[in-house]
C-alpha cells in the first residue's frame, strides 16, 4: 500500500525543474516532512547507468521507439529502487521528469505508438502515479538560454541540440497533458524569478494536497 504522496515537475528544457525540485523538498522537510528527491532518467544506481546511453546520444540512432524502451527500463528500477519503497514507508517524493515526459518526446514528439507507452507505464511504474504534477512553463528560447549558461562549456546533451521546431512542440505537448489531467497537474509560469516560482509551487502544493503553506 502507498501512504506516501508522489509529486513530479515537468516540462522542457531550462524550464527550472531541478531548481525548483531542491526548493520544493526544502520547504516541505522545513514542514516537518520526510522528502525523497530525485530525478529521471536516473535516480537509482541502474537508472543512471542508462541516463548515460540515452543522453549522450548513443540510443539516438536506433530512433525514438528503442529510446522509450530505455526509458522506461531506467523507470523500472528507479521505482522499484527508490520511488515505492519511499512512498511506502510514508515519505512525499518529489521527482524531476517521470511518466509525462515520455509521454512529450517519445509520444507526442516521436510518434511513439500510445499503445506501447501505455504497456510500458503499466510494467515501469505500475501503482507508482503521481498525485500532483507541477508543469514548469518558459518559452523554448528561455529554457534553452538558461540550459546552456547552466551548462557553459559542456556540450548540450541529445535532446538540448534539437532545434526551435522541436522543443516548441515538447512545450505545446506538456501544456496539452496538463489541459487533459486537470486535477493531476498544476501550470507554472516558469518565467519569473526563482524565489517567485517556488512561492507559487508552495501555495499549489498547500492547495491541492493540504500541506501547509509557508515561506519556502
Ligand atoms: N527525457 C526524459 C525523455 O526524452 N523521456 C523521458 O522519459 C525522460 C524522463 C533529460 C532529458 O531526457 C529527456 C528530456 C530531457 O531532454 P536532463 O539533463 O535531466 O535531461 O535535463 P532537463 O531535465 O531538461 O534539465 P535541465 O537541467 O536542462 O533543466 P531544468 O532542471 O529544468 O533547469 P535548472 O533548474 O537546472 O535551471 C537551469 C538554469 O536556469 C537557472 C538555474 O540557476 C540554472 O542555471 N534558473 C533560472 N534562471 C532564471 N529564472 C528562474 N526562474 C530560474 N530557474 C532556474
Amino acid at each position: 500500500m502507498m501512504r506516501g504522496l508522489f509529486i513530479t515537475l515537468e516540462g522542457g528544457e531550462g524550464t527550472g525543474k531541478s531548481t525548483q525540485v531542491r526548493r520544493l523538498a526544502a520547504h516541505l522537510r522545513a514542514l516537518g516532512h520526510t522528502v525523497v528527491e530525485t530525478r529521471e532518467p536516473g535516480g537509482s544506481p541502474g537508472a543512471e547507468a542508462v541516463r548515460h546511453v540515452l543522453l549522450s546520444g548513443a540510443a539516438e540512432p536506433f530512433g525514438p521507439q528503442a529510446e522509450a524502451l530505455l526509458f522506461a527500463a531506467a523507470r523500472a528500477d528507479h521505482v522499484d529502487a527508490v520511488i515505492r519503497p519511499a512512498l511506502e514507508a510514508g515519505h512525499i517524493v518529489v521527482c524531476d521528469r517521470f511518466l509525462d515526459s515520455t509521454r512529450v518526446y517519445q509520444g507526442a514528439v516521436g510518434r511513439v505508438p500510445s499503445a506501447l507507452l501505455d504497456a510500458l507505464e503499466a510494467t515501469a511504474a505500475a501503482d507508482a502515479r503521481p498525485d500532483l504534477t507541477l508543469v514548469l512553463d518558459v518559452p523554448p528560447e528561455i529554457g534553452l538560454a538558461r540550459a546552456a549558461e547552466r551548462g557553459k562549456g559542456a556540450l548540450a546533451d541529445r535532446f538540448e541540440k534539437e532545434g526551435a521546431t522541436y522543443h516548441g512542440a515538447v512545450r505545446a505537448a506538456f501544456l496539452a497533458r496538463a489541459g487533459a489531467e486537470p486535477a493531476r497537474c498544476a501550470v507554472v509560469d516558469a518565467v519569473p524569478p526563482a524565489d517567485e516560482v517556488a512561492q507559487h509551487i508552495a501555495r499549489i502544493v498547500a492547495e491541492r494536497l493540504g500541506i501547509a503553506a509557508g515561506a519556502p
